[in-house]
């Protein structure tokens, strides 16, 4: 899909994350709007996903380890139409299909339950190794945070990934240097993360998370990798495309009251006019 698209898609996303989580009145703002990017990227140029059909055999499997995120991932998947819009506006209600951590069964494109941070990313590997092991193609697709790399779980996983050599799953980290209460190099460094990823057997990809053309190449080099498991560490802008959100721990788990979301989706629809208008190549 053309940049132009995917770039307004991205942008209508944010905005929908924010109308959700306004009138949800709880949940997390930052990391969604970090990775409006990236999921836009997965879903509308990359997966091989049916919305029609979400548990198609031949499909890629998406898991979401830092489940607290999962506004974006409910947006996109609702705009993939993979369930209806409408299911959003209940968002984190009691007896919601949405609640405020994923859970896997009901949601259409779910695979995994996430809230207890790392959980997710042995999940994935466990799903990798029995598809391997099947002889199947499927890939699978592992959004997770760096915050959640600070837990010893995370690496055991990383190390079983690489020494069983599973090169059908890519993990894509929100390297966005923020966790609940802080920046996430003052609280506990992961850097030099790189380095850590390859040496458990990991090819590695650094991006601008904001960069389109940078996020579809590396998912497409993801593929090519041979003998080890490929992590994009995709360098994003907490909060992204709302000046007074960026790059704030405070609003890692915080939603907008009516005056913030007012001002977010004006900024972000003259963010929307200037797409409109800038020369795509
Ligand atoms: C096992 C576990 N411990 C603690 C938490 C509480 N918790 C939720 S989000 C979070 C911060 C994690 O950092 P990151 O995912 O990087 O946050 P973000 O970038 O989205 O602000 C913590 C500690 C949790 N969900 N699971
Ligand atoms: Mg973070």
């Amino acid at each position: 899909m053309k940049n132009k698209e995917l770039a307004l898609i991205a942008n209508n996303a944010r905005q929908e994350c924010i109308k959700t989580l306004f009138l949800s009145k709880s949940g997390h703002t930052a990391g969604p709007l970090g990775m409006a990017d990236v999921f836009t990227v997965l879903y509308y140029d990359h997966l091989r996903v049916d919305p029609m059909n979400p548990e198609w055999e031949g499909r890629d499997y998406v898991f979401l380890s830092n489940g607290h995120i999962c506004v974006i991932w409910y947006v996109t998947l609702a705009n993939r139409g993979f369930f209806e819009k409408t299911h959003l506006w209940s968002f984190r209600k009691v007896n919601s299909l949405l609640q405020g951590h994923p859970h896997s069964g009901p949601i259409p494109g779910v695979e995994n339950s996430g809230g207890p941070l790392a959980q997710g990313l042995s999940q994935a590997v466990g799903a990798a190794l029995a598809l391997k092991r099947d002889g199947k193609r499927n890939r699978v697709y592992c959004c997770c945070s760096d915050g959640e790399h600070q837990e010893g779980q995370a690496w055991e996983a990383a190390m079983f990934a690489g020494n069983n050599k599973l090169d059908n799953l890519t993990f894509i980290m929100d390297r966005n240097f923020i966790q609940i209460d802080g920046f996430t190099e003052d609280v506990m460094p992961l850097e030099p993360l790189a380095a850590k990823f390859q040496a458990f057997n990991w090819h590695v990809i650094t991006i601008d998370g904001h960069n389109l053309k940078q996020i579809k190449k590396a998912l497409k080099k993801a593929e090519k990798i041979k003998g080890k498991p490929t992590i994009i560490l995709a360098k994003t802008i907490p909060g992204k495309g709302v000046k007074e959100m960026e790059n704030q721990p405070k609003w890692h788990g915080m939603p907008p009251n009516e005056e913030q979301a007012s001002r977010a989706l004006q900024e972000l629809t003259s963010e929307r006019q200037q797409l409109e208008k800038r020369r795509w190549v």
